[in-house]
């Protein structure tokens, strides 16, 4: 590629995510284009195409192996996730792959195993919290040691609702996955136990997933951590993650655009949603796996942190079906990977 090309992206599914980065890149990323767009909804997808001067491709396969496309995001539906990924490498196309890796631990390892054996990392995966200013504020505070010995994560993760198809699986697979990797990536340390237990609070709620999780942890060096993740709050959403240390505690502020004082209330606006709240952290991670693209390194997550967000992830399921706390055994990590 010559150092002034646009680098070409093939996006493959564009609904509320994949669009959102689709119109992103198209707007905001310097250096790129979104060349190719895929996606089984043929209005959304001749829509963004014509919003981005995108080629459309029917079969998300062919975008893949398009000659002219350089680089692959996937934000199509979770269990297409790994097949995908499988293919980009295969191409041996960089790809950014929306959280979840895959739909299992077992899928995401059959990622790692072909990455690992290409030897280059081609895979990122979309844990956009990383580079949201507020996480990462959180994180530079750890790191600066003023703060003495960390020891407890604490993870807030709400959504206004549930989708009416969602179940329980995909609370944990889809929406927890979140605060295992950054119980994970701010500690600095792994998962060794978890317990989760689950409430169905309202029998209207759409489908027959549990509406709210709380996941209990266990990790290395004595540390643990504690997540509620609630999907059917109603009033907005909102994440926060707090870390507890021996000498202070660092917990993510809320952003907001005012502070509103009405009828003797002084308030802050809730965003209604993820597209809302982190949005600066899509463009951070956009513009950071751009430049990594043409060599700058990457500081977002791997392959392997999407293997073990759902190794957790299933030891959780495991965990709500037994009651009881299961064990996680985390592999060796490759040197691919350190
Ligand atoms: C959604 O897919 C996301 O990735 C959001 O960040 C998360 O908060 C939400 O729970 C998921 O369903």
């Amino acid at each position: 590629m010559a150092i002034s090309a646009q680098v070409a992206i093939g996006i493959i599914g564009v609904g509320g995510m994949g669009g959102r980065h689709a119109r992103n890149i198209h707007r905001h990323v310097v250096g790129a284009e979104v060349a190719a767009v895929s996606d089984v909804d043929l209005e959304r997808v001749e829509q963004i195409a014509s919003e981005c001067g995108a080629q459309v491709f029917a079969d998300p396969f062919e975008l893949i192996d398009a000659a002219e496309i350089d680089a692959v995001l996937i934000a199509s539906p979770d269990p297409t996730h790994a097949e995908l990924t499988l293919a980009c490498l295969s191409q041996k196309k960089p790809v950014l792959c929306e959280k979840p890796l895959a739909v299992s631990a077992v899928e995401a390892a059959r990622v790692v195993d072909s990455e690992l054996a290409l030897g280059r990392k081609l895979v990122s995966v979309g844990f956009m919290r990383r580079f949201d200013p507020q996480h990462l504020a959180v994180r530079r505070a750890i790191g600066s040691g003023q703060l003495g010995r960390p020891f407890l994560f604490k993870g807030v993760h709400r959504n206004a609702e549930v989708a009416p198809n969602a179940t329980t699986e995909m609370v944990v697979t889809n929406s927890a996955v979140h605060d295992i990797d950054s119980a994970r990536w701010l500690m600095s340390q792994e998962v060794e136990e978890i317990f989760v237990k689950g409430v169905k609070i309202d029998p209207a709620t759409p489908g027959e997933a549990l509406d709210g999780v709380v996941l209990h942890l266990g990790l290395t060096g004595d540390c643990l951590a504690s997540l509620e993740v609630s999907v059917s709050v109603g009033y907005g959403y909102e994440v926060s993650a707090e870390v507890v240390s021996s000498r202070g505690a660092a917990v993510t502020a809320q952003p907001a655009a005012a502070v509103l004082r009405s009828r003797a209330v002084r308030s802050l606006e809730v965003a209604e949603d993820w597209l809302v709240r982190f949005q600066e952290a899509y463009l951070a991670e956009l513009n950071a796996w751009v430049s990594s693209l043409t060599g700058a390194s990457f500081d977002g997550a791997s392959a392997w942190d999407g293997y073990l967000s759902l190794l957790i992830a299933d030891a959780g399921m495991a965990s709500l079906a037994s009651g009881q706390p299961e064990p996680v055994v985390t592999p060796p990590r490759p040197e691919l990977y350190t």
